[in-house]
Protein backbone atom coordinates (compact mmCIF):
# COMPACT_ATOMS: atom_id res chain seq x y z
CA UNK A 1 0.00 0.00 0.00
CA UNK A 2 1.33 3.71 -1.20
CA UNK A 3 2.93 5.64 2.01
CA UNK A 4 2.24 9.34 2.09
CA UNK A 5 6.24 9.73 3.06
CA UNK A 6 6.82 7.76 -0.25
CA UNK A 7 5.35 9.99 -2.34
CA UNK A 8 7.12 13.38 -0.03
CA UNK A 9 10.59 11.06 -0.57
CA UNK A 10 9.65 11.28 -4.72
CA UNK A 11 8.69 14.98 -4.52
CA UNK A 12 12.01 15.83 -2.37
CA UNK A 13 14.20 13.74 -4.86
CA UNK A 14 12.43 15.68 -7.84
CA UNK A 15 12.45 19.23 -6.26
CA UNK A 16 16.64 19.17 -5.93
CA UNK A 17 17.11 17.17 -9.63
CA UNK A 18 19.39 19.06 -11.48
CA UNK A 19 18.83 16.73 -14.60
CA UNK A 20 15.40 14.76 -14.72
CA UNK A 21 14.91 11.48 -17.15
CA UNK A 22 11.63 10.31 -17.54
CA UNK A 23 11.01 6.70 -18.88
CA UNK A 24 7.53 5.87 -20.07
CA UNK A 25 5.36 3.25 -21.12
CA UNK A 26 2.16 1.77 -21.65
CA UNK A 27 0.61 2.40 -18.86
CA UNK A 28 1.40 6.14 -19.14
CA UNK A 29 -1.73 6.28 -21.54
CA UNK A 30 -3.52 3.38 -20.13
CA UNK A 31 -6.49 5.88 -18.41
CA UNK A 32 -6.44 7.88 -21.78
CA UNK A 33 -8.68 4.62 -22.82
CA UNK A 34 -5.38 3.47 -25.03
CA UNK A 35 -4.98 -0.43 -24.41
CA UNK A 36 -1.50 -0.97 -22.91
CA UNK A 37 0.74 -2.87 -25.70
CA UNK A 38 0.04 -6.51 -23.95
CA UNK A 39 -3.49 -5.99 -22.98
CA UNK A 40 -3.98 -4.05 -26.61
CA UNK A 41 -5.51 -7.25 -27.40
CA UNK A 42 -8.76 -7.32 -26.58
CA UNK A 43 -12.01 -8.26 -28.73
CA UNK A 44 -10.88 -9.35 -31.96
CA UNK A 45 -7.51 -8.59 -31.94
CA UNK A 46 -6.96 -11.25 -28.84
CA UNK A 47 -6.05 -14.35 -30.98
CA UNK A 48 -3.18 -12.18 -32.04
CA UNK A 49 0.36 -12.02 -30.78
CA UNK A 50 1.19 -8.20 -30.59
CA UNK A 51 5.22 -9.42 -30.77
CA UNK A 52 3.69 -11.30 -34.32
CA UNK A 53 2.14 -7.85 -35.59
CA UNK A 54 4.93 -5.54 -35.18
CA UNK A 55 7.51 -7.49 -36.65
CA UNK A 56 8.93 -7.92 -40.39
CA UNK A 57 7.73 -11.34 -40.36
CA UNK A 58 4.33 -10.91 -39.33
CA UNK A 59 4.23 -7.82 -42.17
CA UNK A 60 5.61 -10.43 -44.85
CA UNK A 61 2.85 -13.14 -43.68
CA UNK A 62 -0.29 -11.23 -43.77
CA UNK A 63 -0.16 -7.50 -44.38
CA UNK A 64 -3.42 -6.37 -44.45
CA UNK A 65 -3.93 -7.90 -41.10
CA UNK A 66 -0.79 -5.53 -39.35
CA UNK A 67 -2.23 -2.41 -41.50
CA UNK A 68 -5.67 -3.22 -40.32
CA UNK A 69 -4.06 -3.64 -36.49
CA UNK A 70 -2.57 -0.04 -37.09
CA UNK A 71 -4.97 1.57 -38.02
CA UNK A 72 -7.90 0.10 -35.88
CA UNK A 73 -4.93 1.50 -32.93
CA UNK A 74 -4.25 4.80 -34.74
CA UNK A 75 -8.12 5.44 -34.68
CA UNK A 76 -7.99 4.96 -30.50
CA UNK A 77 -5.38 7.22 -30.02
CA UNK A 78 -7.11 10.31 -31.96
CA UNK A 79 -10.00 9.46 -29.89
CA UNK A 80 -7.97 10.03 -26.76
CA UNK A 81 -7.35 12.84 -24.66
CA UNK A 82 -4.04 13.35 -22.53
CA UNK A 83 -4.66 12.35 -18.59
CA UNK A 84 -3.50 13.99 -15.51
CA UNK A 85 -0.40 11.62 -15.84
CA UNK A 86 0.35 13.33 -18.93
CA UNK A 87 -0.17 16.54 -17.96
CA UNK A 88 1.91 16.39 -15.16
CA UNK A 89 4.92 15.69 -16.57
CA UNK A 90 4.45 18.60 -19.27
CA UNK A 91 4.74 20.35 -15.98
CA UNK A 92 7.73 18.75 -14.47
CA UNK A 93 9.45 19.61 -17.58
CA UNK A 94 9.06 23.28 -17.13
CA UNK A 95 10.29 23.83 -13.77
CA UNK A 96 12.98 21.16 -14.48
CA UNK A 97 16.58 22.84 -15.01
CA UNK A 98 17.12 19.60 -17.32
CA UNK A 99 14.12 16.94 -18.74
CA UNK A 100 14.54 14.31 -20.98
CA UNK A 101 11.15 12.26 -21.43
CA UNK A 102 12.08 9.37 -23.09
CA UNK A 103 8.46 7.68 -24.62
CA UNK A 104 8.34 4.10 -25.72
CA UNK A 105 5.00 4.68 -26.88
CA UNK A 106 4.22 5.53 -30.61
CA UNK A 107 1.08 7.77 -29.24
CA UNK A 108 1.25 11.63 -29.24
CA UNK A 109 -0.58 11.84 -26.13
CA UNK A 110 2.52 13.86 -24.41
CA UNK A 111 2.80 16.52 -27.16
CA UNK A 112 -0.89 17.12 -26.98
CA UNK A 113 -0.24 17.60 -23.19
CA UNK A 114 2.38 19.80 -23.96
CA UNK A 115 5.36 18.47 -23.33
CA UNK A 116 7.72 20.29 -25.57
CA UNK A 117 10.68 17.65 -25.88
CA UNK A 118 9.68 13.77 -26.79
CA UNK A 119 11.90 11.58 -27.54
CA UNK A 120 10.37 8.39 -29.26
CA UNK A 121 12.63 5.60 -28.89
CA UNK A 122 9.94 2.91 -30.27
CA UNK A 123 8.60 5.47 -33.02
CA UNK A 124 5.26 7.50 -34.33
CA UNK A 125 2.30 5.28 -35.09
CA UNK A 126 1.06 8.68 -36.77
CA UNK A 127 3.70 9.07 -39.69
CA UNK A 128 3.80 6.70 -42.51
CA UNK A 129 7.19 5.49 -44.41
CA UNK A 130 8.07 3.01 -47.32
CA UNK A 131 9.19 -0.17 -45.41
CA UNK A 132 11.73 -0.36 -48.41
CA UNK A 133 13.54 2.91 -49.05
CA UNK A 134 11.71 4.32 -46.09
CA UNK A 135 10.59 7.82 -47.97
CA UNK A 136 7.70 9.28 -45.63
CA UNK A 137 4.36 8.79 -47.32
CA UNK A 138 1.57 11.42 -46.58
CA UNK A 139 -1.68 9.02 -46.53
CA UNK A 140 -4.03 9.96 -49.42
CA UNK A 141 -7.70 10.10 -48.83
CA UNK A 142 -8.99 6.69 -47.90
CA UNK A 143 -5.47 4.82 -47.48
CA UNK A 144 -6.05 4.03 -43.97
CA UNK A 145 -9.41 2.25 -44.02
CA UNK A 146 -8.07 0.67 -47.14
CA UNK A 147 -7.82 -3.54 -47.25
CA UNK A 148 -3.99 -3.60 -47.57
CA UNK A 149 -1.28 -1.18 -47.03
CA UNK A 150 -0.72 1.86 -49.49
CA UNK A 151 2.08 2.13 -52.09
CA UNK A 152 5.31 3.84 -52.00
CA UNK A 153 5.09 6.78 -54.38
CA UNK A 154 8.69 6.43 -54.89
CA UNK A 155 9.70 3.03 -55.12
CA UNK A 156 6.16 1.00 -55.11
CA UNK A 157 7.23 -1.11 -52.06
CA UNK A 158 4.41 -1.40 -49.36
CA UNK A 159 4.13 1.69 -46.43
CA UNK A 160 4.22 0.83 -42.72
CA UNK A 161 3.81 2.98 -39.96
CA UNK A 162 7.51 4.47 -38.70
CA UNK A 163 7.43 2.46 -35.72
CA UNK A 164 10.01 0.25 -34.50
CA UNK A 165 9.45 -3.39 -34.93
CA UNK A 166 10.32 -6.20 -32.82
CA UNK A 167 14.50 -7.02 -34.48
CA UNK A 168 14.51 -3.36 -35.71
CA UNK A 169 17.02 -1.51 -34.63
CA UNK A 170 16.05 1.82 -32.59
CA UNK A 171 16.85 5.23 -33.69
CA UNK A 172 20.21 5.91 -33.55
CA UNK A 173 19.75 9.26 -32.12
CA UNK A 174 16.94 8.90 -29.71
CA UNK A 175 19.12 5.82 -28.38
CA UNK A 176 22.47 8.69 -28.65
CA UNK A 177 20.02 11.20 -26.03
CA UNK A 178 18.54 8.71 -23.86
CA UNK A 179 21.94 6.68 -23.05
CA UNK A 180 23.42 10.04 -22.29
CA UNK A 181 20.48 11.36 -20.33
CA UNK A 182 20.70 8.23 -18.24
CA UNK A 183 23.93 8.38 -17.49
CA UNK A 184 24.00 12.21 -16.44
CA UNK A 185 20.73 12.57 -14.46
CA UNK A 186 20.14 12.68 -10.92
CA UNK A 187 16.51 10.94 -10.62
CA UNK A 188 14.57 8.78 -13.31
CA UNK A 189 11.17 8.39 -13.02
CA UNK A 190 9.89 5.24 -14.52
CA UNK A 191 5.90 5.71 -15.58
CA UNK A 192 3.61 2.89 -16.38
CA UNK A 193 5.87 0.09 -18.30
CA UNK A 194 6.54 -3.99 -17.82
CA UNK A 195 10.08 -3.29 -17.92
CA UNK A 196 10.65 -6.12 -20.69
CA UNK A 197 11.42 -4.83 -23.80
CA UNK A 198 15.14 -4.61 -24.52
CA UNK A 199 17.37 -2.76 -24.76
CA UNK A 200 15.21 0.54 -23.45
CA UNK A 201 14.75 -1.59 -20.56
CA UNK A 202 17.88 -1.12 -19.23
CA UNK A 203 18.06 2.01 -18.81
CA UNK A 204 16.40 2.47 -14.95
CA UNK A 205 19.61 0.21 -13.91
CA UNK A 206 21.98 2.03 -16.14
CA UNK A 207 20.22 5.27 -14.33
CA UNK A 208 20.62 3.87 -10.64
CA UNK A 209 24.52 2.25 -11.45
CA UNK A 210 25.20 5.93 -12.59
CA UNK A 211 24.17 7.29 -9.05
CA UNK A 212 20.54 8.28 -9.84
CA UNK A 213 17.33 7.46 -7.74
CA UNK A 214 15.37 5.28 -9.68
CA UNK A 215 11.18 6.34 -8.85
CA UNK A 216 8.97 3.86 -10.44
CA UNK A 217 5.54 4.50 -10.84
CA UNK A 218 3.28 1.66 -11.55
CA UNK A 219 -0.04 -0.42 -10.39
CA UNK A 220 1.81 -3.71 -10.14
CA UNK A 221 5.18 -4.97 -9.34
CA UNK A 222 7.48 -5.06 -12.30
CA UNK A 223 11.45 -5.50 -12.89
CA UNK A 224 11.99 -1.94 -12.43
CA UNK A 225 10.27 -1.38 -9.23
CA UNK A 226 12.61 -4.54 -8.04
CA UNK A 227 15.56 -2.43 -8.36
CA UNK A 228 13.84 1.23 -8.08
CA UNK A 229 14.81 3.66 -4.96
CA UNK A 230 11.19 4.72 -4.54
CA UNK A 231 8.32 2.63 -5.71
CA UNK A 232 5.03 4.17 -6.64
CA UNK A 233 2.41 1.38 -6.40
CA UNK A 234 -0.97 2.86 -8.53
CA UNK A 235 -1.84 4.61 -11.58
CA UNK A 236 0.06 7.33 -12.85
CA UNK A 237 -2.81 9.47 -13.15
CA UNK A 238 -3.68 9.21 -9.59
CA UNK A 239 0.26 8.99 -7.93
CA UNK A 240 1.59 11.95 -10.62
CA UNK A 241 -0.65 14.70 -9.41
CA UNK A 242 -0.30 13.75 -5.43
CA UNK A 243 3.46 14.07 -6.66
CA UNK A 244 3.30 17.26 -8.24
CA UNK A 245 0.95 18.62 -5.38
CA UNK A 246 3.40 17.78 -2.82
CA UNK A 247 5.94 19.01 -4.91
CA UNK A 248 4.39 22.40 -5.12
CA UNK A 249 3.85 22.86 -1.32
CA UNK A 250 6.94 22.70 -1.13
CA UNK A 251 6.35 18.80 0.54
C1 LIG B 1 16.20 -4.84 -31.09
C2 LIG B 1 6.53 -0.23 -31.24
C3 LIG B 1 18.19 -5.44 -32.29
C4 LIG B 1 5.64 -1.03 -32.13
C5 LIG B 1 7.53 -1.80 -29.63
C6 LIG B 1 15.30 -12.17 -25.64
C7 LIG B 1 15.73 -11.53 -24.49
C8 LIG B 1 15.89 -10.16 -24.44
C9 LIG B 1 15.61 -9.38 -25.57
C10 LIG B 1 15.18 -10.01 -26.70
C11 LIG B 1 15.02 -11.38 -26.76
N1 LIG B 1 14.58 -11.71 -28.00
C12 LIG B 1 14.46 -10.57 -28.74
C13 LIG B 1 14.85 -9.55 -27.97
C14 LIG B 1 14.89 -8.13 -28.36
C15 LIG B 1 13.48 -7.53 -28.35
C16 LIG B 1 12.86 -7.69 -26.97
O1 LIG B 1 13.16 -6.96 -26.06
N2 LIG B 1 11.94 -8.65 -26.85
C17 LIG B 1 11.34 -8.89 -25.55
C18 LIG B 1 9.83 -8.85 -25.67
C19 LIG B 1 11.83 -10.23 -25.04
N3 LIG B 1 13.69 -6.13 -28.62
C20 LIG B 1 13.71 -5.72 -29.91
O2 LIG B 1 13.48 -6.44 -30.86
C21 LIG B 1 14.09 -4.27 -30.14
N4 LIG B 1 15.05 -4.22 -31.20
O3 LIG B 1 16.58 -5.43 -30.10
O4 LIG B 1 16.91 -4.79 -32.25
C22 LIG B 1 18.88 -4.90 -33.47
C23 LIG B 1 20.04 -4.14 -33.27
C24 LIG B 1 20.70 -3.65 -34.38
C25 LIG B 1 20.21 -3.89 -35.67
C26 LIG B 1 19.03 -4.61 -35.84
C27 LIG B 1 18.35 -5.13 -34.74
C28 LIG B 1 12.89 -3.45 -30.58
C29 LIG B 1 11.87 -3.40 -29.49
C30 LIG B 1 10.76 -2.40 -29.86
C31 LIG B 1 9.51 -3.14 -30.27
N5 LIG B 1 8.42 -2.17 -30.52
N6 LIG B 1 6.60 -0.88 -29.91
C32 LIG B 1 4.20 -0.89 -31.76
O5 LIG B 1 3.85 -0.15 -30.80
O6 LIG B 1 3.40 -1.53 -32.45
S1 LIG B 1 7.62 -2.42 -28.08
C33 LIG B 1 6.13 -2.41 -27.22
O7 LIG B 1 6.41 -2.97 -25.96
C34 LIG B 1 5.60 -1.06 -26.84
O8 LIG B 1 5.70 -0.09 -27.79
C35 LIG B 1 6.41 -0.67 -25.67
O9 LIG B 1 7.42 0.13 -26.19
C36 LIG B 1 7.05 -1.95 -25.24
C37 LIG B 1 6.94 -2.18 -23.77
O10 LIG B 1 5.60 -2.17 -23.47
P1 LIG B 1 5.13 -1.22 -22.27
O11 LIG B 1 5.17 0.17 -22.75
O12 LIG B 1 5.90 -1.54 -21.04
O13 LIG B 1 3.64 -1.67 -22.14
P2 LIG B 1 3.13 -3.03 -21.53
O14 LIG B 1 1.76 -3.24 -22.05
O15 LIG B 1 4.16 -4.10 -21.69
O16 LIG B 1 3.06 -2.70 -19.96
C38 LIG B 1 2.22 -1.67 -19.50
C39 LIG B 1 2.62 -1.38 -18.08
O17 LIG B 1 1.82 -0.32 -17.59
C40 LIG B 1 2.40 -2.57 -17.14
O18 LIG B 1 3.52 -2.70 -16.29
C41 LIG B 1 1.17 -2.13 -16.31
O19 LIG B 1 1.24 -2.62 -14.99
C42 LIG B 1 1.34 -0.64 -16.32
N7 LIG B 1 0.09 0.12 -16.16
C43 LIG B 1 -1.18 -0.26 -16.49
N8 LIG B 1 -2.04 0.76 -16.19
C44 LIG B 1 -1.28 1.77 -15.67
C45 LIG B 1 0.06 1.37 -15.65
N9 LIG B 1 1.06 2.15 -15.20
C46 LIG B 1 0.71 3.37 -14.73
N10 LIG B 1 -0.57 3.84 -14.72
C47 LIG B 1 -1.57 3.07 -15.18
N11 LIG B 1 -2.84 3.53 -15.15
ZN1 LIG C 1 9.76 3.26 -51.25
Amino acid sequence: MLELHQITQAAQALAQARHIVCLTGAGVSAESGVATFRDAQTGLWARFDPQRLASQEGFAEDPGLVWRWYSERLRMVEAATPNPGHLVLARLEGVTPAFTLVTQNVDDLHERAGSQQVQHIHGRIHIFRCNYCRAEHALQPGERTQELPPRCLACGDQVRPDVVWFGEALPEQVVEIAWRAAEACDVMLVVGTSGVVYPVAELPLLAKRAGAVVIDVNPQCNPISEIADIFLQGAGGVILPQVMNALSAGF
